[in-house]
């Protein structure tokens, strides 16, 4: 059997990589540190198959090094927008992601974000933390309830979906922008109402989920000027890509009170994140955590397997991105 040489950028699940090692010759990363450009660069010349994750940058400066044996790149999550898929396919490379096995994970992540800004979740902990829980009392620590709230999902893909199926157990009303409506079934099932102008939407929202790609067309989405169309008292919640929001007008909005939280996953400049932001008390901000559950990146890893694996068999993977569907 044909075992094409395969270049791991960072560590993955042990089962996975041992796997990988089975079936491929396999190159991992055992310390997990990452690439800088000219590793990538070098493991570019060398590989058939190269399986990076988001940690790495492939734009087209360094795609067009690539050498002529590197035929798959089968990236380890879903989002591509680190790679520049239409150099890629210019150079007769093919990119596949790892579609649905996060879907779940990331749902449950946003529901976390969702929950803990307006109920104070954070604070609370904070309060016990440094000693200051003098006893309860009937106006301390409120929050706000989310149930019989709006929400307003952007991006109905199967993350919004997901989430939009927790928050209507929750009692949230589901509103939702996209591309196009999704099918009536769907919409029927959810009691979701589409909303053809974003604008309109954030304008009537209590809470925001982003739950949309990160491509050229969603690049600041929510700028500075859509922000400003938003409730003061609304919250904005992002579980997909920290570019999908102004950081900057969103740190200074929630600064001046113009919001009233944000429950944020991902940044724009990952993993920097603006230090204003890190001081606010009406944030809760975690470490690009959505997908991290063994159960994920394991799942994942087996998406990644199967997509070289029929490559490697001589058919067309499963996962393939192209550039249209970006
Ligand atoms: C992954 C993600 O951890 O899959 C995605 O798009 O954002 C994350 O959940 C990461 O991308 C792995 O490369």
């Amino acid at each position: 059997m044909r075992k094409p040489l395969v270049i791991v950028t960072r560590k993955l699940p042990d089962v996975v990589e041992t796997r990988m090692r089975e079936l491929f010759d396999t190159r991992l990363n055992a310390d997990d540190q990452p690439m800088s450009q000219a590793a990538l660069v070098e493991a570019m010349k060398q590989a058939e198959v190269l399986v990076p994750t988001i940690s790495d940058r492939l734009d087209s400066r360094t795609l067009v090094q690539a050498g002529p044996n590197l035929k798959l790149i089968a990236n380890f999550g879903t989002g591509v927008d680190h790679i520049d898929v239409e150099t890629a396919r210019q150079r007769g490379i093919i990119v596949t992601n790892t579609p649905g096995v996060l879907t779940e994970d990331t749902a449950d992540m946003t529901m976390a974000l969702l929950l803990a800004v307006p109920r104070r979740i954070v604070n609370g902990v904070e309060v016990l933390q440094k000693g200051e829980f003098k006893g309860w009392s009937p106006t301390w620590m409120l929050g706000n309830r989310i149930g019989g709230k709006r929400l307003g999902i952007i991006g109905m893909g199967r993350i919004g979906q997901a989430v939009a199926r927790r928050a209507k157990a929750f009692g949230l009303q589901i509103h939702y922008h996209n591309r196009k409506p999704v099918p009536k079934a769907v919409e029927a099932d959810l009691e979701a109402t589409y909303w053809e102008s974003l604008d309109q939407m954030l304008a009537r929202m209590d809470i925001v989920s982003v739950n949309c790609p990160h491509t050229p067309a969603t690049y600041h989405l929510l700028s500075a000027r859509r922000l400003k169309l938003m409730k003061p008292s609304a919250y904005v919640v992002n579980t997909s890509r920290g570019e999908v929001i102004d950081e900057n007008a969103l740190t200074r909005m929630l600064g001046a009170g113009e919001l009233a939280g944000a429950g944020l996953d991902v940044f724009e400049h990952e993993p920097a994140v603006n230090p204003k932001l890190l001081k606010l008390k009406n944030v809760v901000l975690l470490p690009h955590m959505g997908s991290a559950t063994v159960e994920s990146r394991i799942d994942m890893g087996e998406k990644v397997i199967v997509n070289i694996k029929t490559y490697a068999d001589g058919h067309r993977p499963p996962d393939r991105v192209i550039p249209a569907m970006l």
